[in-house]
């Protein structure tokens, strides 16, 4: 999946090619005051560069990350914008989320048949007293304020990948009962007479897939943080959160404090990878802490990645967590649970993808 993508951004052939490109120092510097941005997996090289236009003009970091990811919203690809993979249902349901660097922020959760969710983010962060607006609400919203409704169609990548997994997860939502060996389905309805997992016979519910049918992990969220020439930061992230998902089932991408946290006294976050693990140890927020208490991006990034894998014990295996930071210093790096995490970075000095160092090898 992801050299494909890397293929349609026409840089890189494969992953050997990468290989050959990246700079493998996961740690990186910068002088404050420098902008930089830096934003999760292979699709954040493009992106960076919509941020870029803004930043190397001396805009803020807060337009530079909206208009960064809008490039990734508009592209088509597995986990951002509406050409993403759908729900179980087949419905595609985007959640997002930004904060700016006086602790504003917006979000939305759920959101169906709109291109740019953070353009939505950013209006309820702006034009309303509320921080996170979901699902009908969150589209009413969004189409008050110009939002153009899409038809809800699926791109054709994701009509096949949900063909495929429909075949494969047995999933039957007329009778509403699946085979407890899918791969990410609802695995039994309650009374039907099947075991659940814990034994009972009530209704038992797993997660998406933690991997797609190619293998590959079941991400690609973008998440984008940055800081202007005023040494301002911000942040943002945008993502159709984990394809075959339940039906209203929201990550961590659009709770700020897991899937972004922006503290302009220290720094700025964002996760990617398994929601659900970033959403219980407050991912991004733990990280900006680590870093309060002088950790570097990297460390502190680590020792949040660390904490899940005590918690999730034997478990941690099966998913995958990433985390990205920028420090007030403009110093960046990143940690992911698995290997094959990359964030890319843009700056006036440099224009990097790195492969983050991971907890497993
Ligand atoms: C979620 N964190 O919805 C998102 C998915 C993701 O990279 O990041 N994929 O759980």
């Amino acid at each position: 999946m992801q050299s494909s993508l890397l293929g349609s951004l026409g840089i890189f052939m494969n992953r050997k090619a990468v290989a050959a490109v990246v700079d493998h120092s996961s740690a990186g510097g910068n002088v404050a005051g420098q902008p930089v941005v830096l934003s999760t997996w292979d699709t954040g090289v493009a992106a960076n560069k919509g941020a870029w236009e803004i930043l190397v003009k001396n805009g803020h970091a807060l337009d530079a990350v909206e208009a960064g990811v809008r490039v990734t919203e508009a592209s088509i690809n597995c986990c951002v914008g509406l050409g993403a993979n759908p729900d179980r249902d087949g419905h595609v349901t985007l959640d997002a989320s930004i904060m700016d660097h006086q602790w504003n922020c917006g979000a939305v959760a759920a959101l169906e048949r709109i291109k740019h969710p953070i353009s939505v983010a950013r209006r309820v962060m702006e034009k309303t007293p509320h921080v996170l607006l979901v699902g009908v609400g969150a589209q009413q919203f969004a189409v008050a304020e110009g939002f153009p409704l899409q038809p809800e169609v699926l791109s054709e990548d994701a009509r096949k990948a949900y063909q495929e997994w429909l075949k494969k997860s047995e999933y039957k939502p007329v009778i509403n009962i699946e085979n407890t060996k899918s791969s990410g389905a609802v695995p039994h309805a309650a009374g039907d007479g099947v075991a659940a997992a814990d034994g009972s016979d009530g209704p038992v519910y797993a997660a998406a897939p933690a991997r797609l049918a190619d293998g590959g992990w079941n991400h690609d969220t973008i998440g984008m943080i940055a800081m202007d020439a005023a040494g301002n930061l911000s942040g943002s992230c945008t993502t159709s959160g984990m394809a075959f998902k339940m039906r209203g089932r929201v990550g961590d991408s659009p709770i700020i404090g897991a899937g972004l946290f922006v503290d302009n006294e220290v720094g700025a976050v964002t996760a990617t990878g398994q929601g659900e693990d970033v959403i219980r140890i407050c991912g991004s927020h733990s990280v900006v802490e680590y870093m309060r208490q002088g950790l570097s991006p990297e460390q502190a990034c680590k020792a949040a990645v660390e904490k899940i894998a005590r918690i999730k014990k034997e478990k941690a295996k099966d998913i995958q967590v990433g985390f990205i930071a920028i420090n007030k210093k403009g110093e960046t790096g990143g940690y992911a649970l698995q290997p094959g995490f990359s964030y890319a970075i843009k700056s006036g000095t440099e224009e990097r993808l790195i492969p983050a160092k991971s907890y497993f090898s």
